[in-house]
Protein backbone atom coordinates (compact mmCIF):
# COMPACT_ATOMS: atom_id res chain seq x y z
CA UNK A 1 0.00 0.00 0.00
CA UNK A 2 1.03 3.55 -0.98
CA UNK A 3 2.57 5.51 2.13
CA UNK A 4 0.11 8.17 1.15
CA UNK A 5 -3.00 5.97 1.52
CA UNK A 6 -1.74 4.74 4.59
CA UNK A 7 -1.12 8.13 5.61
CA UNK A 8 -5.22 8.83 4.54
CA UNK A 9 -6.07 5.91 6.80
CA UNK A 10 -4.64 7.60 9.90
CA UNK A 11 -6.57 10.85 9.17
CA UNK A 12 -9.94 9.17 8.51
CA UNK A 13 -9.90 7.38 11.32
CA UNK A 14 -9.43 10.30 13.40
CA UNK A 15 -11.37 12.62 11.85
CA UNK A 16 -8.64 15.08 10.85
CA UNK A 17 -10.75 16.39 8.02
CA UNK A 18 -8.04 19.11 7.24
CA UNK A 19 -5.32 17.22 7.36
CA UNK A 20 -7.19 14.49 5.41
CA UNK A 21 -7.77 17.11 2.96
CA UNK A 22 -4.14 18.01 2.32
CA UNK A 23 -3.64 15.14 1.32
CA UNK A 24 -6.09 14.45 -1.40
CA UNK A 25 -4.85 18.05 -2.21
CA UNK A 26 -1.45 17.37 -2.70
CA UNK A 27 -2.55 14.44 -4.88
CA UNK A 28 -4.28 16.73 -7.33
CA UNK A 29 -0.91 19.58 -7.10
CA UNK A 30 0.92 16.43 -8.22
CA UNK A 31 -1.19 15.84 -11.17
CA UNK A 32 -4.04 13.20 -9.49
CA UNK A 33 -7.44 13.28 -11.45
CA UNK A 34 -10.75 12.34 -10.63
CA UNK A 35 -10.89 8.69 -11.21
CA UNK A 36 -7.01 8.76 -9.26
CA UNK A 37 -8.70 10.37 -6.11
CA UNK A 38 -11.45 8.21 -6.35
CA UNK A 39 -10.18 4.37 -7.26
CA UNK A 40 -6.69 5.23 -6.11
CA UNK A 41 -6.62 7.13 -2.77
CA UNK A 42 -9.69 7.35 -1.03
CA UNK A 43 -11.16 3.44 -2.14
CA UNK A 44 -8.03 1.76 -1.30
CA UNK A 45 -8.09 3.65 2.18
CA UNK A 46 -11.68 2.77 2.92
CA UNK A 47 -11.36 -0.79 1.94
CA UNK A 48 -7.87 -1.51 4.10
CA UNK A 49 -9.95 0.26 7.30
CA UNK A 50 -12.64 -2.55 6.23
CA UNK A 51 -9.62 -4.96 7.14
CA UNK A 52 -8.38 -2.95 9.78
CA UNK A 53 -11.94 -3.68 11.59
CA UNK A 54 -11.59 -7.79 10.82
CA UNK A 55 -8.60 -7.56 12.49
CA UNK A 56 -10.63 -5.98 15.09
CA UNK A 57 -7.76 -3.21 14.97
CA UNK A 58 -10.21 -0.84 14.91
CA UNK A 59 -13.98 -0.46 16.39
CA UNK A 60 -17.41 0.36 14.45
CA UNK A 61 -16.96 3.38 16.32
CA UNK A 62 -13.66 3.91 14.21
CA UNK A 63 -15.25 3.00 11.31
CA UNK A 64 -17.84 5.40 11.00
CA UNK A 65 -15.64 8.82 11.84
CA UNK A 66 -13.49 7.34 8.74
CA UNK A 67 -16.75 7.28 6.88
CA UNK A 68 -18.31 10.38 7.89
CA UNK A 69 -14.77 11.98 6.91
CA UNK A 70 -13.89 10.44 3.67
CA UNK A 71 -18.05 11.79 3.40
CA UNK A 72 -16.90 15.04 4.02
CA UNK A 73 -13.49 14.72 1.15
CA UNK A 74 -16.20 13.95 -1.02
CA UNK A 75 -18.05 17.02 -0.71
CA UNK A 76 -15.15 18.94 -0.33
CA UNK A 77 -13.53 17.36 -3.75
CA UNK A 78 -16.91 18.17 -5.31
CA UNK A 79 -16.90 21.51 -4.52
CA UNK A 80 -13.66 21.80 -5.69
CA UNK A 81 -14.06 20.73 -8.79
CA UNK A 82 -17.49 22.58 -9.05
CA UNK A 83 -15.17 25.95 -8.80
CA UNK A 84 -12.38 25.14 -10.77
CA UNK A 85 -14.18 23.82 -14.07
CA UNK A 86 -16.72 25.21 -16.15
CA UNK A 87 -19.37 22.91 -16.81
CA UNK A 88 -23.28 23.41 -17.59
CA UNK A 89 -25.88 20.36 -17.47
CA UNK A 90 -26.57 19.35 -20.92
CA UNK A 91 -26.36 15.66 -20.77
CA UNK A 92 -29.17 14.93 -19.08
CA UNK A 93 -30.79 14.11 -15.38
CA UNK A 94 -29.02 10.92 -13.19
CA UNK A 95 -30.86 9.90 -10.21
CA UNK A 96 -28.85 7.45 -7.71
CA UNK A 97 -29.34 5.42 -4.33
CA UNK A 98 -28.59 2.52 -2.51
CA UNK A 99 -31.49 -0.56 -1.68
CA UNK A 100 -33.32 -0.32 0.95
CA UNK A 101 -30.95 -1.27 4.01
CA UNK A 102 -27.78 -0.72 1.99
CA UNK A 103 -26.26 1.73 4.27
CA UNK A 104 -22.33 1.54 2.24
CA UNK A 105 -22.95 4.87 -0.10
CA UNK A 106 -19.38 6.51 -0.51
CA UNK A 107 -18.72 4.34 -3.09
CA UNK A 108 -21.89 5.92 -5.28
CA UNK A 109 -21.52 9.10 -4.04
CA UNK A 110 -18.02 9.13 -6.08
CA UNK A 111 -20.30 7.93 -9.06
CA UNK A 112 -22.85 11.01 -8.58
CA UNK A 113 -19.87 13.23 -8.30
CA UNK A 114 -18.20 11.82 -11.55
CA UNK A 115 -21.51 11.99 -13.54
CA UNK A 116 -21.76 16.00 -12.36
CA UNK A 117 -17.82 16.41 -13.72
CA UNK A 118 -19.32 14.98 -16.94
CA UNK A 119 -22.36 17.40 -17.09
CA UNK A 120 -24.94 15.88 -15.51
CA UNK A 121 -28.00 16.96 -13.57
CA UNK A 122 -27.89 14.54 -10.70
CA UNK A 123 -30.15 13.63 -7.72
CA UNK A 124 -27.99 11.22 -5.19
CA UNK A 125 -30.46 9.99 -2.68
CA UNK A 126 -28.20 8.22 -0.84
CA UNK A 127 -28.33 4.82 1.19
CA UNK A 128 -31.11 2.64 2.44
CA UNK A 129 -34.27 4.04 -0.30
CA UNK A 130 -37.24 2.14 0.04
CA UNK A 131 -38.87 1.14 -3.53
CA UNK A 132 -41.46 3.04 -3.17
CA UNK A 133 -39.63 6.12 -2.51
CA UNK A 134 -37.24 5.11 -5.87
CA UNK A 135 -40.63 4.59 -7.94
CA UNK A 136 -42.55 8.40 -6.80
CA UNK A 137 -38.95 10.38 -7.29
CA UNK A 138 -38.31 8.58 -10.51
CA UNK A 139 -41.81 8.98 -11.98
CA UNK A 140 -41.80 12.45 -10.97
CA UNK A 141 -37.99 13.83 -12.15
CA UNK A 142 -37.74 11.26 -15.13
CA UNK A 143 -34.18 10.79 -15.26
CA UNK A 144 -32.12 9.46 -18.28
CA UNK A 145 -29.87 7.61 -16.11
CA UNK A 146 -30.66 5.45 -13.10
CA UNK A 147 -27.72 4.31 -10.79
CA UNK A 148 -27.80 1.66 -8.17
CA UNK A 149 -25.31 0.59 -5.86
CA UNK A 150 -25.47 -2.84 -3.67
CA UNK A 151 -22.49 -4.27 -1.42
CA UNK A 152 -24.23 -6.75 1.29
CA UNK A 153 -24.46 -9.92 -0.14
CA UNK A 154 -28.10 -10.06 1.31
CA UNK A 155 -29.78 -6.95 -0.53
CA UNK A 156 -29.21 -8.64 -3.68
CA UNK A 157 -32.17 -10.89 -3.30
CA UNK A 158 -34.26 -7.45 -3.82
CA UNK A 159 -32.54 -5.81 -6.79
CA UNK A 160 -34.70 -7.72 -9.44
CA UNK A 161 -37.39 -5.93 -8.15
CA UNK A 162 -35.83 -2.57 -8.33
CA UNK A 163 -34.93 -3.25 -11.81
CA UNK A 164 -38.67 -4.56 -13.09
CA UNK A 165 -40.16 -1.28 -11.46
CA UNK A 166 -37.47 1.01 -13.27
CA UNK A 167 -37.75 -1.05 -16.01
CA UNK A 168 -41.75 -0.81 -15.97
CA UNK A 169 -41.61 3.54 -16.14
CA UNK A 170 -42.13 5.52 -19.27
CA UNK A 171 -39.74 6.88 -20.19
CA UNK A 172 -37.69 3.59 -19.39
CA UNK A 173 -34.34 4.99 -17.91
CA UNK A 174 -31.06 3.44 -18.40
CA UNK A 175 -29.67 1.17 -15.54
CA UNK A 176 -26.68 0.95 -14.30
CA UNK A 177 -25.76 -1.62 -11.19
CA UNK A 178 -22.30 -1.16 -9.40
CA UNK A 179 -20.57 -1.65 -5.51
CA UNK A 180 -18.61 -3.85 -4.23
CA UNK A 181 -20.40 -6.81 -5.24
CA UNK A 182 -20.73 -6.37 -8.85
CA UNK A 183 -17.03 -4.99 -8.75
CA UNK A 184 -16.47 -8.44 -7.46
CA UNK A 185 -18.58 -10.70 -9.63
CA UNK A 186 -21.09 -9.79 -12.11
CA UNK A 187 -24.60 -10.82 -10.76
CA UNK A 188 -26.11 -13.50 -13.04
CA UNK A 189 -29.97 -13.24 -13.64
CA UNK A 190 -31.83 -11.97 -16.43
CA UNK A 191 -33.81 -9.87 -14.34
CA UNK A 192 -31.13 -7.97 -13.43
CA UNK A 193 -29.49 -8.17 -16.75
CA UNK A 194 -32.00 -5.85 -18.15
CA UNK A 195 -29.09 -3.12 -16.34
CA UNK A 196 -25.83 -2.70 -16.82
CA UNK A 197 -23.60 -4.15 -14.77
CA UNK A 198 -20.66 -1.72 -14.00
CA UNK A 199 -17.78 -3.26 -11.71
CA UNK A 200 -15.60 0.26 -11.61
CA UNK A 201 -15.47 3.92 -12.09
CA UNK A 202 -12.72 3.60 -14.44
CA UNK A 203 -15.68 1.83 -16.69
CA UNK A 204 -18.13 3.92 -15.83
CA UNK A 205 -15.75 6.66 -17.13
CA UNK A 206 -15.54 5.05 -20.23
CA UNK A 207 -19.03 4.58 -20.76
CA UNK A 208 -19.64 7.93 -19.96
CA UNK A 209 -17.72 9.12 -22.87
CA UNK A 210 -19.10 6.87 -25.77
CA UNK A 211 -22.81 7.97 -24.34
CA UNK A 212 -22.05 11.62 -24.61
CA UNK A 213 -21.24 11.02 -27.87
CA UNK A 214 -24.57 9.14 -28.34
CA UNK A 215 -23.21 5.86 -28.87
CA UNK A 216 -24.10 3.84 -26.10
CA UNK A 217 -26.97 4.77 -25.28
CA UNK A 218 -28.35 0.90 -24.97
CA UNK A 219 -27.82 -1.29 -22.50
CA UNK A 220 -26.41 -4.06 -24.19
CA UNK A 221 -24.33 -1.90 -26.41
C1 LIG B 1 -17.33 1.90 5.89
C2 LIG B 1 -17.97 0.55 5.96
C3 LIG B 1 -19.19 0.46 6.63
C4 LIG B 1 -19.96 1.66 7.14
C5 LIG B 1 -20.83 2.15 5.96
C6 LIG B 1 -20.69 3.60 5.80
C7 LIG B 1 -21.34 4.20 4.59
N1 LIG B 1 -22.29 5.00 4.87
O1 LIG B 1 -21.00 3.96 3.44
C8 LIG B 1 -20.82 1.03 8.27
C9 LIG B 1 -20.04 1.07 9.56
C10 LIG B 1 -22.18 1.66 8.49
C11 LIG B 1 -20.89 -0.41 7.76
C12 LIG B 1 -21.87 -1.28 8.14
C13 LIG B 1 -21.89 -2.63 7.78
N2 LIG B 1 -20.96 -3.28 7.10
CO1 LIG B 1 -19.54 -2.39 6.18
N3 LIG B 1 -17.89 -1.77 5.43
C14 LIG B 1 -17.39 -0.58 5.37
C15 LIG B 1 -16.02 -0.64 4.65
C16 LIG B 1 -14.92 -0.59 5.68
C17 LIG B 1 -15.76 0.42 3.61
C18 LIG B 1 -16.88 0.61 2.58
C19 LIG B 1 -16.45 1.65 1.61
O2 LIG B 1 -16.75 2.83 1.77
N4 LIG B 1 -15.63 1.24 0.62
C20 LIG B 1 -15.06 2.17 -0.36
C21 LIG B 1 -16.02 2.32 -1.53
C22 LIG B 1 -15.57 3.51 -2.38
O3 LIG B 1 -15.95 1.14 -2.29
P1 LIG B 1 -17.23 0.51 -3.01
O4 LIG B 1 -18.44 0.73 -2.19
O5 LIG B 1 -16.90 -0.86 -3.47
O6 LIG B 1 -17.39 1.46 -4.30
C23 LIG B 1 -16.49 1.40 -5.40
C24 LIG B 1 -17.03 0.56 -6.56
O7 LIG B 1 -17.75 -0.57 -6.11
C25 LIG B 1 -17.84 1.57 -7.33
N5 LIG B 1 -19.28 1.65 -7.13
C26 LIG B 1 -20.01 1.63 -6.00
N6 LIG B 1 -21.30 1.77 -6.28
C27 LIG B 1 -21.41 1.92 -7.60
C28 LIG B 1 -22.52 2.14 -8.42
C29 LIG B 1 -22.33 2.28 -9.81
C30 LIG B 1 -23.52 2.50 -10.69
C31 LIG B 1 -21.02 2.20 -10.36
C32 LIG B 1 -20.80 2.36 -11.79
C33 LIG B 1 -19.92 1.97 -9.53
C34 LIG B 1 -20.12 1.85 -8.17
O8 LIG B 1 -17.39 2.86 -6.96
C35 LIG B 1 -16.41 2.81 -5.95
C36 LIG B 1 -15.14 3.21 -6.61
O9 LIG B 1 -14.00 2.61 -6.21
C37 LIG B 1 -16.14 -2.03 3.92
C38 LIG B 1 -14.81 -2.67 3.57
C39 LIG B 1 -14.66 -2.82 2.06
N7 LIG B 1 -13.86 -3.77 1.65
O10 LIG B 1 -15.27 -2.11 1.26
C40 LIG B 1 -17.04 -2.80 4.91
C41 LIG B 1 -17.88 -3.96 4.39
C42 LIG B 1 -18.47 -3.63 3.03
N8 LIG B 1 -19.00 -4.05 5.41
C43 LIG B 1 -19.31 -5.24 5.67
C44 LIG B 1 -20.32 -5.59 6.60
C45 LIG B 1 -20.48 -7.07 6.90
C46 LIG B 1 -21.11 -4.63 7.22
C47 LIG B 1 -22.24 -4.88 8.23
C48 LIG B 1 -23.17 -6.06 7.92
C49 LIG B 1 -21.56 -5.02 9.60
C50 LIG B 1 -22.50 -5.29 10.78
N9 LIG B 1 -22.41 -6.48 11.27
O11 LIG B 1 -23.21 -4.41 11.17
C51 LIG B 1 -22.99 -3.54 8.22
C52 LIG B 1 -24.12 -3.55 7.18
C53 LIG B 1 -24.78 -2.22 7.04
C54 LIG B 1 -25.83 -2.21 5.96
N10 LIG B 1 -27.06 -2.60 6.32
O12 LIG B 1 -25.57 -1.87 4.83
C55 LIG B 1 -18.52 -6.26 4.88
C56 LIG B 1 -19.33 -6.87 3.72
C57 LIG B 1 -19.08 -8.36 3.58
C58 LIG B 1 -20.13 -9.06 2.77
N11 LIG B 1 -19.75 -10.22 2.33
O13 LIG B 1 -21.24 -8.66 2.52
C59 LIG B 1 -17.27 -5.40 4.46
C60 LIG B 1 -16.60 -5.84 3.15
C61 LIG B 1 -16.26 -5.48 5.63
C62 LIG B 1 -15.60 -6.83 5.75
N12 LIG B 1 -14.35 -6.89 5.40
O14 LIG B 1 -16.19 -7.79 6.15
N13 LIG B 1 -19.91 -0.69 6.94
Amino acid sequence: MESQTLRLVDELLSGNQDSAWNIVEKAVEKGASSLDIYEGLLTPAMRYIGTLWEKNIVTVADEHVATTTCDYLLTRYGFYKKVTSKRNKKHGKVMLFCLEEEQHFIGLKMVSLLFEEHGFDTRFLGADLPKEAAEVMATDWQPDIVALSVTISFHLDQLPQYVNLLESLDPKPIMLIGGRLIASNHVANSVVDKAKQMPSLNELNEWLLRYKKGVDIHVDA
